[in-house]
């Protein structure tokens, strides 16, 4: 199959990438590289020594024999550009990843609530615009979060995007719906991922446009078996204090002895997915399409949750790192459960790769090896969700 990986130098989409072509598809990577020039901005690199794009590509072409095409384009502006590709392609199918993803980065000030606005209400746009004016049968496969849910219910698992409701009409009458799930972000990077699923709603009813929406958990994890096979395909592993997230932190800050940076109680249960289960489930996706007329598919990629005192707890116990609680630098629920269906994806055979499979030592490995390239100063979480968080903190310094 012939297809677009959009954010396909990313930490999600370079393993997809990679993974796509080597199962046989026909890959061509768009992304503007975007991501590494806000570490230029941040002043910061991933843990991890990611190649230039070409030698990436040059490797892969060594190890497998095949080739992935590389297109430079900006999917929020080059909209001429994105329609021609669709069409002079013959593009079948696009894993659209290309996002501002990190919640504290959207959180930073103006101007990064401004540009996660633009840059992911315009992609995501623009890639649904394009498809229905190029005339193809596309389908479309966008990661979006399980944080366009909030992270709590009503007592129920979180379903997979839809929920049954019932109305009652001025007679009395009870009516049965059924509705997409509630938005509920908890950051403006989070809030453009529930306007994405509205974009979605809207084509697929308008245009009939088939879309498989994937409401992902937290990504942990470095190596897929693809990336392994040669240093240069190596994956980056963002550990700073707007991009790295939750665990990988952890493991990172345990292998260079800084004390693990729980915000808050951390009471805050996340779901979580290994990076290998991401590129089986965009896998899965792919060849399990929507049928024409299907309403949009959405599945929690998700395999289980934890709670983040308690994955710091895991981390000192095999590393004898120190645990320090800090004031929590975002507007969220101390404490949470946090219950998700995740039927879909078992269902079309996956199988889950859990925290107990001995995959943390990988990871801890990763980041012991690469330790020297950390530089300390980023570690610290200096986004703030408030003006009040951010005055508190500036008092407390
Ligand atoms: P990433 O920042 O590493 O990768 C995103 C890629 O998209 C980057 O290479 C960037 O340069 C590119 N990009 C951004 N805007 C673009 C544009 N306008 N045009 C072209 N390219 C553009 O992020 P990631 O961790 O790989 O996440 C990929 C997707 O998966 C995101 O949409 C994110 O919301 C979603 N997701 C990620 C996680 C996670 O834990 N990493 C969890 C759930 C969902
Ligand atoms: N946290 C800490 N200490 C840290 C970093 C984070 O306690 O050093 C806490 C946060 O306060 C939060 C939880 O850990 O309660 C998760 O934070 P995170 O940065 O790991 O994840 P999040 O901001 O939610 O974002 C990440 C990805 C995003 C994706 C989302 C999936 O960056 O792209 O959409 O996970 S989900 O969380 O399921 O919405």
């Amino acid at each position: 199959m012939k297809v677009l990986v959009l954010g396909g130098d990313g930490f999600c989409g370079w393993p997809t990438a990679l993974h796509l072509s080597n199962i046989g598809h026909d890959v061509v990577i768009v992304d503007n590289l975007s991501r590494r020039k806000i570490d230029v901005e941040l002043e910061v690199e991933s843990l991890t020594p990611i190649a230039p794009m070409s030698t990436r590509l040059q490797a892969w072409k060594e190890v497998s024999g095949k080739t992935i095409e590389f297109r430079y384009l900006d999917v929020a502006q080059d909209y001429q550009e994105l329609l021609d590709l669709l069409r002079d392609e013959k593009v079948e199918a696009v894993v659209h990843f290309a996002e501002q993803r990190a919640a504290p980065y959207s959180m930073k000030g103006a101007r990064q609530k401004r540009y996660t606005v633009d840059n992911n209400l315009n992609a995501t746009h623009n890639l649904l615009c394009a498809v229905v004016e190029s005339g193809r049968d596309i389908h479309v496969v966008h990661l979006g979060t399980m944080g366009v849910y909030g992270y709590g219910t009503a007592g129920m698992k979180i379903p997979e995007g839809y929920l049954n409701v019932q109305v009652t009409t001025p007679e009395g009458k009870v009516v049965e719906q059924e509705i997409l799930y509630p938005a509920n972000p908890g950051s403006i990077y989070h809030l453009t991922k529930t306007q994405d699923a509205l974009f979605f709603a809207y084509y697929n009813k308008n245009d009939g446009l088939r879309v498989t929406d994937l409401h992902q958990g937290i990504v942990w994890g470095t190596h897929t078996p693809e990336t392994m096979r040669d240093e240069r395909l190596i994956n980056r592993f963002d550990y700073d204090g707007d991009y790295g997230t939750v665990l990988n932190r952890f493991l990172m800050q345990a292998a260079v002895g800084y004390p693990l940076t729980v915000h808050g109680t951390g009471g805050q249960t996340r779901a979580f997915i290994h990076i290998r289960d991401t590129v089986k489930c965009i896998e899965l996706a792919l060849t399990n399409p929507p049928k024409r007329g299907e309403k949009v598919k959405i599945f929690n990629q998700m395999t289980e949750t934890h709670r983040v005192r308690e994955l710091a707890d895991l981390v000192a116990g095999l590393t004898g790192a120190k645990v320090s609680n800090l004031p929590n630098p975002r507007k969220e629920a101390d404490e949470n459960e946090l219950h998700v269906e995740n039927k879909c994806f078992i269902d079309l055979g996956l199988k889950p790769t859990t925290l107990q499979d001995g995959l943390m030592l990988e990871v801890t490995e990763i980041a012991k090896k690469y330790s020297q390239r950390c530089d300390r100063s980023r570690i610290p979480c200096v986004s703030y969700w408030t003006h009040s968080q951010q005055d508190a903190a500036e008092k407390g310094r």
